[in-house]
């Protein structure tokens, strides 16, 4: 099975060919007829700047200023307000068509590929910081000679040298796209709104995707504040150097700065997800943390799901991954148990607040799937495959002569012999030993469109969770589930979250490395800090919900996987609810509770090897500690919140007498 490379992929990490295939080359065009009709309005506050959509006037006078200031220093040969509708998609689309930035997958409905140039295939977290007045406020106080593996800071001296070395007229000739969107149903009280504005129509399509866009929005901003994106692929007219693939980017300027003082994300030279939908990482759980922590609630990389046993009780589960351990399968299984439901509120992001009750609410802030595609098939996702049937844009996958979509993954699901054109243009056949598709290669579709999205995704108040889990790929040691003795166990069992990856090219191997919370890549804020907000969450009224960790991928001997995994993943979801109901089916064990054999139905599996699952080697548990703890320490140093080395000296303390 291929191994989908999710989040944590970034260009340092995968130096992928950086070579041009020939004829990929283009020299882009110096200018470009408008397809809409430019109104000769003159904004007193912009200028020149012809409006080419939309009525700046009827703007609210915040977004106004904001536009008028970035006109001013971006000067955009035009201004494009986006309204969300169908049309707009219709006619976004069909430029792009025209200039050869996507092509049709004809076999689909409104489906289309993009091919990026090869230099901008992944965010890149060498060039991603945050820029707080105090630099204790982003990075923690680490030990003397260590850095920080989260969050990383600039000053703000820093990054006005950094920005204004870039921003000021990157889009000369280009058209300034205002993309106003919510994040979470337009209008509910847990949602936020941003404005992005943008020079590249690609990053509008997906934002419309990924995000609500709509004119709603403006008036569910009301008096509140937005967050400010500003992204540019960093390419002015007339722009001398080659352009691949007709995506003008500029990778060697890269920079994806936050301001989560302002409120602000400032992101330049690359159109590629997370450094370009800036909805997504970059606001949603980057900027989003900052104001989660000043607001009193959770910002945090995690799926929502909602699961249903025969009986028709529900149980809503949010769980937090790294990359690489299929976080979106789990979000969407088809169970492997007669009688259960699974629903998907969301795959990625989960904001999540306690009401006046005590009892804690999730929304998904995000409208679609922004999915790895490699890996993904109709055996490991059936759910994702239909999702992804129509109205899908995908990046860097490879295309079928029938006008169909290929991958790594869909070997077994084509004929042998289908005649296929790699993502960057090669003719290619099934058993060929290169790649077809980017191994960062996405679809990106509307959550709406999967068959088992919930029917309450899009409700305002979110669904109520009941459980965190916790899951990392750790093929030694980790049973394959425990439950923490309480709350501050739990925010130390995430604290202390690791999985393997096959990723570094630097590394030989695999490696298991830290992924605090899955957070890792994602942080807006002194990760100790973080630890103490989610301590001080359990205060009355709260009902804090019990955490859970999970471990699908513990292997034997010999390297083979102990469990099935994907849809038998619900026995072990089913485990997890009996304890949410208080059913007295575990045990204590030094690392936490853990299932009573035969607590987890097993029913219509192969053999299982029980006692391999949940065996604790007592060297491994003491050596893990060890090192857990002493990561703990070096990263955070004197921002280590006090309860969190209680509980490694307490779980220390435990192993040492198994
Ligand atoms: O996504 C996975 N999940 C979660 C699914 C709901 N994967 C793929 C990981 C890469 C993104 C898994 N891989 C899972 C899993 O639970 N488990 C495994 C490991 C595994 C792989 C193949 C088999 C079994 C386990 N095959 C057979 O048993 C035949
Ligand atoms: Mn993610």
């Amino acid at each position: 099975m291929e191994l989908g490379i999710g989040d944590d992929k970034s260009v340092e990490q995968y130096p992928y060919q950086q070579g041009e295939t020939p004829g990929m080359a283009q020299v882009e065009e110096e200018t470009e007829i408008p397809f809409y009709e430019v109104h000769e309005i003159v904004v007193p506050h912009l200028g020149h700047v012809p409006i080419a959509k939309g009525d700046f006037h009827r703007l609210p006078k915040k977004v106004q200023k904001f536009i008028a200031y970035y006109c001013d220093l971006l000067t955009p040969r035009g201004l494009y307000i986006c309204d969300g509708t169908v049309k707009e998609a219709d006619e976004v689309v069909h430029k792009l068509l025209e200039r050869g930035t996507l092509e049709p997958l004809e076999k689909l409905d409104n489906c289309f590929i993009c091919r990026t140039d090869p230099a901008d295939v992944a965010r890149v977290e060498s060039k991603t910081w945050i820029s707080t007045k105090q630099k204790h406020d982003t990075e923690p106080d680490c030990k003397e000679g260590v850095n920080t593996i989260m969050a990383h800071w600039r000053s703000p001296e820093e990054a006005k040298k950094e920005t204004s070395e870039r921003f000021p007229g990157c889009m000369a000739g280009r058209m300034m796209y205002v993309i106003p969107f919510s994040m979470g149903p337009i209008g509910s009280p847990l949602a936020k709104v941003g404005v992005q504005l943008t020079d590249s129509n690609y990053v509008l399509l997906c934002m419309r995707v990924m995000a609500r866009v709509s004119e709603k929005v403006w008036d569910a901003l009301g008096d509140n504040d937005f967050v400010k994106c500003v992204h540019s692929m960093g390419c002015p007219r007339p722009w001398r150097k080659k352009v691949v693939n007709h995506w003008p980017c500029n990778p060697e300027k890269i920079l994806i700065a936050h301001f989560p003082e302002e409120r602000k994300v400032k992101s330049y030279g690359s159109g590629y997800g997370g450094n370009s939908l800036l909805g997504k990482k970059c606001f949603a759980l980057r900027i989003a943390s900052v104001i989660a922590r000043d607001e009193g609630w959770m910002a945090e990389h995690m799926l929502i799901m909602g699961l249903t046993d025969p009986q028709g009780r529900e149980h809503y589960l949010a769980a937090a991954f790294p990359s690489a351990c299929g976080k979106t399968n789990l979000a969407m299984i088809k169970p492997g148990l007669p009688g259960w439901k699974v629903l998907c509120v969301g795959d990625d992001i989960a904001w999540m607040k306690f009401d006046e009750t005590g009892q804690l609410f999730g929304i998904n802030p995000e409208a679609g799937f922004f999915g790895v595609a490699p890996g993904t098939n109709w055996k490991t996702n059936p759910n994702a495959m239909h999702s992804f049937q129509a109205n899908t844009v995908f990046t860097n996958i490879a295309k079928t002569e029938d006008g169909g979509y290929y991958w790594e993954g869909l070997e077994d699901e084509l004929p042998k012999d289908t005649k296929i054109t790699t993502w960057r243009g090669e003719p290619f056949k099934i058993g060929d030993p290169i790649k077809a598709a980017h191994p960062n290669s996405r679809f990106c579709c509307p959550a709406a469109q999967c068959p088992i999205i919930h029917p309450k995704w899009e409700d305002p108040k979110g669904v109520p969770i009941d459980a965190l889990i916790f899951g990392g790929r750790r093929p030694e040691g980790v049973p394959l589930v425990y439950e923490s003795f309480d709350w501050n166990h739990g925010v130390m069992v995430g604290a202390q979250l690791k999985s393997e990856t096959t990723a570094a090219a630097e590394f030989k191997g695999k490696n298991i490395m830290h992924d605090p919370m899955a957070m890792r890549p994602f942080m807006g804020y002194n990760f100790g800090h973080y630890l103490q907000h989610w301590l001080n969450l359990n205060k009355a009224p709260n009902k804090v919900p019990k955490i859970f960790h999970v471990n699908w991928f513990r292997v034997d001997k010999e390297g083979k996987f102990l469990w099935p995994g994907f849809g038998e993943n619900v026995r072990v979801l089913d485990w997890i609810c009996k304890r949410v109901r208080g059913e007295d089916v575990a045990f204590k064990s030094p690392i936490g509770y853990m299932p009573k054999k035969g607590t987890i139905n097993l029913e219509g599996l192969g053999p299982i090897d029980w006692d391999a699952l949940f065996d604790l080697p007592r060297e491994y548990w003491q050596q893990d500690c060890k090192e857990t703890q002493k990561f703990l320490e070096d990263q955070l140093g004197k921002d280590l919140p006090k309860e969190i080395l209680e509980e490694c000296k307490k779980q220390t303390e435990r192993i040492s007498k198994m």
